[in-house]
């Protein structure tokens, strides 16, 4: 059958078919895409005002990618102590935040503890906030340092008052490239049993896919389609969120740069592909805000949070490390003909704008 057809059918895509997508023209794309999000949300764009924390830079893994963690590119090494972090929740809820979304890189040297009494204390502090922490390869990190299982961490976390997963640390599946790119990091396979077990305890997650390095199109769809599997099985993912690869002070060589309508299909072909993720996220610190909103148009329905400061990503180039004002960020979505919708960090909604 006529892949548009299939596409308008709502049948089921494969690999070929995926590939195949890339091959329309922008236009055709963002229209299959935009149908599908239009029947879902209408004109309805979710985010939150949330606050991410990125407590320590030292890590004992090296991701070619990264410019967070502390190296010879970048020697300022940073552990936060618990009070600071406590302090930075507090103060981002006085302000608003209903989130705090909690990434570090892979400290060596504290114990899981220190992970977890973070989490501890900003729950005592903060009854109602919701905390977003613990990427996969994280969990896997700790079950690698301190010989813990991943039932044992996941235990941990969920004692701890830790509510739902952050996507990060998928990269991309493919092997060869993961490889590549982040050897002796949580494997793709284990990448998805660590979120298996998440879903299984009745919680919710989110999936990332960084792409525009080294990568091409085939395995983006690999990707997207191994998620697409998991979410048959457990239907734990909230959102799947495709993270532009940043260039700055890292050491992975890329020849050429995706072009924005390279982006925008990408992101039109995870919300065509994945039909069973409900929620497509144009993360603006990576894309760029402008982007982030004509993405609105290929098949986004949430462009993240207000953000607020951000070392990750800021650290390879993105716009992200002081994050956005609520008010910017409505006017922003509003101008460009969508309706602002605050949700919190499982997607009922709060407050439309
Ligand atoms: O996994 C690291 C990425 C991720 C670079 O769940 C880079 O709502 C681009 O997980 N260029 C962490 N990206 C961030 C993350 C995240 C972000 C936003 C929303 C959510 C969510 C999760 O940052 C890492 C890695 O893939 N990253 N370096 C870089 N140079």
């Amino acid at each position: 059958m006529d892949l548009i057809a299939k596409v308008r059918n709502e049948e089921r895509l494969t690999q070929e078919d995926g590939e195949a997508l890339y091959e329309l023209d922008l236009y055709t794309l963002g229209e299959l895409a935009d149908e599908i999000r239009q029947r879902r949300y209408g004109k309805k764009s979710y985010f939150n005002i949330n606050r991410h924390i990125n407590p320590t830079n030292v890590c004992a893994d090296i991701c070619k990618f990264c410019a967070y963690s502390a190296s010879r590119k970048n020697p300022h090494q940073y552990t936060m102590s618990h009070e600071e972090i406590v302090e930075i929740a507090c103060s981002a809820w006085e302000r608003g935040a209903k989130e705090v979304h909690i990434v570090s890189a892979h400290n060596p040297h504290d114990g899981s503890e220190w992970y977890m009494a973070a989490f501890r204390k900003i729950r005592e502090a903060l009854p109602d906030v919701h905390i977003k922490a613990m990427t996969a390869a994280e969990i896997d990190f700790l079950h690698r340092q301190y010989r813990l299982s991943y039932d044992e961490v996941i235990d941990q976390m969920i004692e701890s008052g830790v509510d739902s997963m952050p996507g990060g640390g998928a990269e991309i599946f493919d092997e060869k490239v993961r490889e590549y790119l982040c050897k002796g990091k949580v494997s793709s396979d284990q990448w998805i049993d660590i979120h298996r077990k998440w879903h299984q305890r009745g919680k919710e997650s989110n999936a990332t896919m960084l792409f525009g390095h080294i990568e091409n199109r085939a395995h983006r769809v690999d990707h997207m389609l191994r998620l697409r599997k998991l979410q048959d099985e457990t239907g734990g993912f909230n959102a799947f969120i495709p993270l532009v690869y940043q260039k700055e002070n890292n050491f992975l060589k890329v020849e050429a740069f995706l072009t924005g309508q390279e982006i925008l299909k990408t992101y039109a072909i995870g919300r065509i592909l994945l039909d069973n993720i409900p929620h497509i996220k144009a993360y603006w610190a990576t894309s760029t805000i402008g982007l982030a909103l004509i993405a609105q148009e290929f098949g986004c329905d949430d462009l993240d949070g207000t953000i607020e400061k951000e070392s990750i990503q800021s650290a390879a180039g993105a716009a992200s490390a002081k994050g956005m004002g609520l008010d910017d960020f409505v006017a922003l979505i509003k101008d460009a003909g969508f309706t602002p919708i605050e949700r919190d960090s499982l997607y009922n909604e709060l407050t439309q704008y």
